[in-house]
């Protein structure tokens, strides 16, 4: 498929009414600087951050095997909370900091100022240092999207302890699992986290969770609904000790290597690995990637819906977005909760200027109709942010169209949990836009496609293969957590001397870039290379298809044959007829190759908590593997996989 482009819609050239922080000149001339300098580059950037001890060496890394070494400004020191709050109440100590959206639209919006937001961090510092946390140690996170969880984060930062999040839809067994992996002495919680109208338990999660983990592991509890729980001698109740603490707590000076937090994240093989991040580095990338990428301006309301159980809720919930003395809004709830115009009427009330979403969600709002949009008043929008997965043109034009009404540039961002930051991005007004391309390199950044099985370096436009990073950059992962090892094969072993990021991508003929899915997601069809996801984005280009997932599966004749799983839009009946029409759609839009072999209706789609596609399940269940389908534990709804079982003599 090198050859084969998806016949893109006309480039974009909508450009945001504020001055954009750089134009196409400028980031060409930044971008050079970047990467012809980085010592010179990152130095300039470094000062956006107020330093303890300012560092004199900027840049100390290596790629070289046997010697995967990174650090960053590492002579200097600083402190995260103090970056993020203390340096702020001076010049906006009133400025809200936060604004909690709850669950409930019926529940009042908290308006937390960075002033509040200091006494409330400090507080819940005491209140750590009380329970005998210090530097150093682990604590994790296990807590619904509430304003105490923002708390718990720059608390730990304030006194040096590392967090380690973990999503509040994991279950116990994960849980646990991450407790002892990074062998934390705390477990923050909350009875229970309302979402969508429903109540996960957490405390009896985190009880059921702590049965496997040390006895002296301590449990710190937020009352969120105030729900009854059950109550042991290692819990202690976080409103009551907040209530008493002291609002005094002097920062701990840490070093920019320092960890600041241990995220685990799922690869293609083992146990989720915990990425880490240190301080001044990752600090310095959040805050410049969160300014430059969504053009925010000072006085802009910023909101991220991510969950800050995943990377983009730490660098753009929380730590670029109070870095840079913005409003950021904190959502406890779900896009469809209580309809499906929840995202509009919060943009509305709150006058959102920059919105940055999954293409998961834009699909499924896109499924329930212009109407719930069309019901509010978008116009502070001026920038619109894509993260997570590839988006397919169709759930572009509808977010540009009908969501940004043609006049606010949506950038996708490429990136991952190990980056810390954007990697590639289109930025507001320096790039002509192209729906569903991630496009230019963030500054500092030197992608390089290389040739999957050789690995070598491929050259020049219009070409297809893996996607590594030549060079380090600010904001990248420094370790697995307790094995720098896994870190070193994981990342840097199939192709020496790069950082390999498991995506396929494509360089275009203008040099923009396109991911085109993980490179375990590529297929392979009579020697020709596919990403799963231009099948995907033409079948959900079809007006009758909601969302599709397409994996590859043994074909005697070609190697791999496209096994499509095909989700209707609500009121589409399955039928041959359809299937034929899908076909046809399909050749029609990417070229015969490309036709799906195999269609299976499929009224849902395996997706983890985050929203991602187990393509996994998907390819053991196209591979009539159904022993074999691994860990489920972590997905949304584990019934899907029953009823796609099931329905597998449906497809054809
Ligand atoms: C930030 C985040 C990382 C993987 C990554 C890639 C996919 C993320 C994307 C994208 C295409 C984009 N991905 N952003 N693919 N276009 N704009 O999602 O981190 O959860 O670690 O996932 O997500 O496959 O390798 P993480």
């Amino acid at each position: 498929m090198l050859d084969t482009d998806i016949d893109t819609p006309t480039a974009s050239s909508a450009a945001p009414e504020k001055a954009p922080h750089v134009d196409a000149e400028r980031y060409a001339q930044m971008y050079a600087a970047s990467v012809d300098d980085p010592e010179s580059f990152w130095a300039e950037q470094g000062q956006r951050l107020d330093w303890i001890k300012p560092f004199s060496k900027v840049k100390n890394t290596s790629f070289a095997p046997g010697n995967i070494d990174i650090r960053w400004f590492e002579d200097g020191t600083l402190n995260v909370a103090a970056n993020c709050i203390d340096r702020h109440l001076e010049t906006r100590g009133d400025q809200t900091a936060i604004i909690w959206e709850p669950d409930s639209p019926q529940d009042a919006a908290l308006h937390i100022s960075y002033r509040d937001l200091h006494t409330s961090v400090c507080k819940m510092a005491n209140v750590l240092k009380g329970l005998g946390i210090t530097k150093g140690d682990r604590v994790v996170i296990y807590l619904p999207m509430i304003p105490e969880a923002a708390y718990a984060m720059l608390a730990c930062a304030r006194i040096g302890a590392i967090h380690s999040i973990v999503f509040a839809g994991f279950s116990p067994d994960a849980l646990g699992a991450r407790i002892n992996g990074c062998d934390a002495k705390l477990v923050i919680t909350a009875d229970y986290a309302p979402r969508g109208g429903r109540e996960t338990p957490l405390k009896s999660n985190t009880d059921a969770a702590l049965l496997h983990c040390k006895d002296d592991v301590q449990c710190l509890v937020v009352k969120r609904t105030g729900g009854q729980t059950t109550w042991t001698d290692r819990d202690h109740d976080c409103n009551a000790l907040m209530a008493e603490a002291s609002a005094d707590c002097p920062v701990e000076e840490m070093n920019a290597e320092d960890p600041l937090f241990i995220l685990y994240t799922s690869g293609s093989t083992g146990q989720p690995k915990g990425v880490v991040h240190t301080t001044g580095g990752y600090l310095v990338y959040a805050s410049l990637t969160h300014e430059i990428t969504f053009d925010y301006h000072d006085g802009d309301v910023f909101w991220c819906t991510a969950d800050v159980g995943w990377v983009t809720g730490h660098s753009y919930i929380v730590y670029g977005p109070l870095a840079n003395g913005a409003t950021t809004i904190m959502f406890e709830g779900v896009p469809t909760y209580p309809d499906a115009g929840r995202f509009w009427e919060v943009c509305a009330k709150h006058k959102v200027n920059q919105f940055y979403t999954a293409p998961t969600a834009i699909r499924a709002l896109m499924g329930a109709g212009n109407e719930w949009v069309e019901k509010h008043d978008l116009s502070d929008l001026r920038v619109l942010g894509s993260v997570g997965e590839p988006i397919n043109p169709e759930a572009w034009n509808w977010y540009n169209e009908v969501v940004g009404k043609g006049r606010c540039p949506i950038v996708d961002t490429f990136w991952q949990t190990e980056t810390g930051g954007h990697m590639l991005t289109p930025l507001p007004g320096a790039t002509t836009l192209k729906p569903g391309a991630a496009q230019q390199p963030f500054f500092g950044v030197q992608p390089v496609v290389l040739e999957p099985t050789s690995g070598e370096v491929i050259e020049g436009n219009g070409v297809e293969g893996v996607l590594c990073i030549k060079d380090s950059w600010p904001g990248q992962m420094r370790t697995v957590w307790g094995d720098h090892e896994r870190f070193e094969k994981t990342y840097f072993s199939d192709y020496k001397g790069y950082y390999f990021s498991g995506d396929g991508c494509r360089r275009d003929e203008d040099g923009d870039y396109w991911i085109t899915g993980r490179v375990d997601d590529v297929i392979n069809v009579s020697g020709h290379r596919m990403g799963t996801a231009e099948v995907e984005s033409a079948l959900v280009a079809h007006a009758k298809v909601a969302e599709s997932a397409v994996v590859g599966y043994p074909h005697d004749v070609k190697g791999q044959g496209i096994y499509a799983y095909v989700t209707l839009m609500n009121g589409e009946e399955p039928s041959d007829a359809l299937r034929k029409e899908l076909e046809t759609w399909v050749r029609s839009e990417i070229g015969p190759i490309a036709k799906p072999d195999l269609i299976q209706w499929a009224p849902g789609l395996p997706k983890t908590r985050s929203g991602k596609i187990m393509r996994r399940i998907l390819r053991k269940i196209a591979e009539d593997d159904f022993g074999a389908l691994g860990d489920t534990s972590t997905l949304a709804d584990p019934s899907v996989v029953d009823d796609l079982i099931a329905n597998r003599m449906n497809r054809r």
